[in-house]
């Protein structure tokens, strides 16, 4: 019997289940049945636990192996045919060893196991901006991730069925011996072979993997942009929304961005989410940019979400989550640190007692995760099903910086804004690698999802302007600045609203700005602080620049830049010497 009118499907999974011998192959539809069923056998097993019913209906914890929770990015490849393309802000293995390397770990690893095939599709399934994968596992916590993150199952299937086009993804847990995990991409054949990890980032091939490293590549072929962006639409009292890019490293509050909550001094105007991670762009008939979120969920950081931080997060999470790694209470609701609720942990994210907050602390693994639907947000934006995807106005570069960067500033045009991404950098907290305040160099904050060499990707974005003559205003924004004594200048979080009103201001041609070296800063008057609590001097600090510092930055911009050697585009260079010029004059 054949599962699929789709000959090329038909025979890899024939070739796929030679290779790794599962007992037996599930083709999963992607019907509410389908997850309940998973659910019960892992809770079965083990796999999930359930948590308190009445206060969390339908949500479960899943605890993972305590050396596989992040991301591995010693472990994941690019394998292009040549390491050039790849480029030196991946690591590259050459296609033919890297088959034979994972293969062998593939081989036989599923024997005992049940392989699923998981269609699914990145984006609206009426989309043209979408693109459809087909993910085999033998995870079945993998597969009810996708559920939640992707449109997965029968209507993907008809998709790839009519299309003919998929992404091959190949994912084991494998052993999970840290030294046999592999994550390889190979972008000139549209597959992604991932082996040894069951974390979200590793193992949900549709996300970092396909909608970001796979989808750079095509996307520069193919004249779009796949980028590491939450889209946000911005209402204002009349009614009127606008759409917003923005693409931030880590620790800099993305979602919490993607869903903020108006200020009580903005009644009247409404933040809607389209996407908290990944954005895919397309020059529409008017020449505006359009994007399309290609997920369907959040795979978000829990520690640190409080109805204070992000209610909206906070909302989409008390019901159908599968929680990562987090503690429990002692009854029995998901607890991690910075929740707010007055609970006590009694159990950490290890499955270990715990006597109080800090007895065997933390609680949460500090990156463990929720698993969300995105229509659980308060205020999800139906848009987020338009085919067409949205018009964007503003595209928002950000860093977490101490000092240097102010509040905002606007790049004089497109081929500078594109210096501007690139040139993006941010502080290391805690929670992501141990090591505090050291600057990151993270262009467009995509250093860990490019699939191809950096500096063709910046040559793709400047060419970006001969496809389209509408582009959005491009920004970059800092919401960290802070004083010598470390206190925050500026209050963040709901506040920031203003600093997009301004933003879209600008591409209005509506709000005034003082011109700089570096870009457009928000004269005093321009950026609105009625009843905002903050200090006339703090204000002049985060809008304005310290030309010696900033000639110190696009120093060490440039060299970061040049360390790519004679790929970079010229026009890139062209723009960090006019800076520098500017800077000096
Ligand atoms: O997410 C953040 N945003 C964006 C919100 C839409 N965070 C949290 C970052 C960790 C992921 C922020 N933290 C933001 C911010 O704008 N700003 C700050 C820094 C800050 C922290 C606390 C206060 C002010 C600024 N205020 C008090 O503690 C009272
Ligand atoms: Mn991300």
């Amino acid at each position: 019997m054949s599962n699929t009118s789709n000959t090329a499907l038909e025979q890899w999974i024939k070739e796929v289940a030679e290779l790794t011998k599962p007992d037996r192959i599930v083709w999963c539809n992607g019907s509410q049945d389908e997850y309940q069923g998973l659910v019960d056998e892992m809770l079965a097993n083990g796999t999930l636990s359930k948590l308190n019913q009445d206060d969390y209906p339908n949500c479960y914890l899943h605890r993972s192996d305590p050396r596989d929770v992040a991301r591995v990015e010693g472990a994941t490849m690019i394998c292009t045919k040549t390491e050039i393309d790849a480029g030196p802000n991946n690591i590259w293995m050459e296609p033919t060893a890297a088959h034979e390397k994972i293969d062998a770990m593939f081989d036989g690893c599923m024997q005992g196991r049940t392989m699923y095939v998981v269609p699914y599709c990145m984006g609206p399934i009426a989309s043209p901006l979408s693109r459809c994968g087909v993910e085999v596992t033998d995870s079945p916590y993998v597969v009810a991730n996708m559920k939640i993150m992707t449109r997965m199952g029968q209507s993907a299937l008809n998709r790839i069925e009519k299309e003919g086009n998929f992404v091959k993804g190949l994912h084991s847990t494998g052993e999970l011996d840290p030294d046999r995990r592999f994550i390889m991409h190979f972008p000139e054949e549209l597959s992604i072979k991932s082996y040894g990890s069951g974390y979200g980032g590793n193992a949900l091939l549709g996300k970092k993997c396909h909608a970001l490293r796979i989808a750079s590549y095509q996307a520069r072929s193919e004249g779009w942009l796949a980028e590491h962006m939450l889209i946000l639409g911005l209402t204002n009292p009349e009614g009127v929304t606008r759409y917003v890019a923005a693409a931030f490293p880590s620790a800099c509050g993305k979602t919490n961005l993607a869903m903020l909550v108006p200020p009580e001094s903005h009644k009247g105007w409404k933040v809607s989410t389209i996407g908290d991670d990944i954005a895919w762009l397309q020059p529409g008939k008017d020449g505006k940019l359009y994007a399309i979120n290609p997920e369907a969920g959040f795979f978000g950081v829990v520690p640190g979400t409080s109805p204070k931080t992000n209610y909206n997060a906070y909302k989409s999470i008390e019901q159908d989550t599968i929680f990562t790694n987090v503690g429990v209470t002692a009854d029995n609701n998901p607890y991690w640190e910075g929740k707010e609720s007055g609970e006590t942990p009694v159990i950490n994210w290890k499955g270990e007692p715990m006597t109080s907050e800090t007895d065997n602390g933390p609680a949460a693994h500090p990156n463990s995760r929720f698993t969300a639907h995105a229509t659980y947000n308060p205020v999800y934006s139906p848009e987020s099903e338009n085919p067409g995807g949205v018009p964007i106005d503003a595209i928002i570069f950000g860093g977490r910086r101490r000092e240097l960067a102010p509040l905002i500033y606007e790049a004089k045009d497109w081929a500078h804004g594109v210096l501007v991404g690139a040139g993006m950098a941010s502080e290391t907290t805690a929670a992501a690698t141990g090591q505090v305040g050291v600057v990151r160099r993270d262009p467009m904050a995509m250093k860990p999802f490019c699939g191809y060499n950096f500096a063709d990707y910046f040559g793709h974005w400047l060419s970006m302007s001969e496809k389209s003559d509408n582009l959005p205003g491009v920004f970059h924004v800092n919401w960290f600045r802070r004083d010598e004594d470390g206190r925050f200048l500026w209050p963040g979080f709901g506040e920031n609203l203003r600093v997009l009103r301004w933003a879209l201001d600008r591409v209005d041609g509506k709000a005034d700005a003082v011109e700089t070296a570096i870009g457009y800063l928000p004269t005093a008057e321009s950026l609105d602080t009625n009843d905002l609590d903050i200090a006339a001097d703090d204000l002049e600090a985060i809008l304005s620049i310290d030309k010696n510092q900033w000639a110190a930055e696009m120093q060490a911009v440039g060299e970061y830049l040049e360390s790519y050697g004679e790929r970079l585009p010229a026009a890139l260079r062209d723009e960090y010497k006019k800076v520098q010029a500017a800077l000096a004059a």
